[in-house]
């Protein structure tokens, strides 16, 4: 099926259908969430029953999200007539939700992962997208849901979240055609910035203080790496969310190809995420380690020490980046 004829597939069951099961990946960001909200939202104003869920309760500042107070953590799934997951590449990355989600068909993927699996019934992944917001805003339209300030506020959200601030390589015409339709539409620019990102708690400084002690540079310093503990975590008094963003300090340094946030999110598990100024696809980069994401921005998840997979990685990453070095140097430097 491809994507225009998911689209009409996903508007008739939104239109047959009342009650709906929404979720995102585990350990969400704010395109996760805002496209589960806009799109509750909006089916909520249609006069349908969506219920969004989550693994764990919606960490702050997403939980400052309009409408966030909606998300809750439930047990047991009640009955839907539909499941919607919205900007997650494969069921894995839902953690704990998934088996308990999958008994509800049809199971409806929304994303804009490059390594999306397509594992939902109706596959709706568009990997030129610049946030599954800006997808959630394509199916709101053609189902013709309402679609108000708290709604627009959220697509906003996605798209400013997954952008960098409109910044990124995914700043396209077509998101900021959508996000300037939702200012028009009520959304407030200053006001979501204000809510997500300029309302840091202190807690968050001391964590980057921490970081950025651990900063170094690998493979002729086109990688750079900063480390996060769990230890460093509570002395600071921190949070997952709270180190959102912080790969773009090693990513905006000169002749850095290759940004590296590792953070331990277990007694012996580090979670690597990736960030690319353009000249490695670390979406296949984290695909040889079992994750997945986009050219400029993916990660994986390892098991075992913290020097071996940090070693194995650089290993993987040098290969690749004089590979690419090689490549240039016989295109005559181009690349
Ligand atoms: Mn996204």
């Amino acid at each position: 099926m491809n994507d225009r004829r998911a689209v009409s597939r996903i508007v008739e069951i939104l239109r047959a259908g009342s009650r709906f099961l929404l979720a995102t990946h585990k350990e969400p960001d704010v395109d996760g969430i805002s496209s589960m909200l806009a799109l509750g939202l909006a089916l909520e104003a249609a006069g349908k029953r969506p219920q969004m869920v989550t693994e764990c309760p919606v960490p702050p500042p997403l939980d400052r999200l309009e409408g966030a107070e909606k998300i809750l953590v439930v047990e047991r799934m009640g009955h839907a007539d539909a499941t919607l997951v919205l900007d997650c590449g494969d069921l894995k990355r839902l953690g704990g939700l998934g088996p308990r989600l999958q008994g509800t068909r049809p199971l409806i993927n929304i994303d804009h992962h490059a390594t999306n699996t397509r594992f939902g019934d109706v596959n709706f992944v568009e990997p030129d997208r610049s946030s599954t917001g800006e997808m959630v805003f394509e199916i709101i339209r053609e189902a013709q849901l309402p679609l108000g300030p708290a709604v627009a506020g959220n697509i906003f959200a996605a798209i400013q979240g997954d952008t960098g601030s409109f910044q990124y390589d995914n700043t396209s015409s077509r998101a900021l055609r959508v996000a300037a339709e939702m200012v028009e539409r009520g959304a407030v620019p200053w006001e979501v910035s204000r809510r997500m990102m300029n309302r840091y708690p202190r807690a968050r400084l001391e964590l980057l203080r921490k970081a950025l002690e651990t900063l170094e540079f690998h493979c002729r310093r086109n990688v750079g790496i900063m480390t996060l503990t769990s230890e460093m975590f509570s002395r600071a008094g921190a949070i997952r969310t709270d180190s959102e963003r912080f790969v773009d300090y090693p990513r905006f340094v000169e002749g850095v190809e290759v940004a590296v946030l590792i953070r331990q999110t277990a007694e012996d598990a580090y979670k690597f995420s990736l960030r690319s100024n353009g000249m490695v696809d670390v979406a296949q980069l984290a695909v040889s380690f079992g994750g997945g994401g986009h050219a400029r921005a993916a990660g994986f998840e390892v098991h075992g020490d913290l020097e071996t997979a940090k070693a194995a990685f650089l290993e993987e990453a040098r290969r690749v980046l004089d590979e690419k070095f090689a490549s240039r140097y016989t295109a005559g430097g181009q690349g």
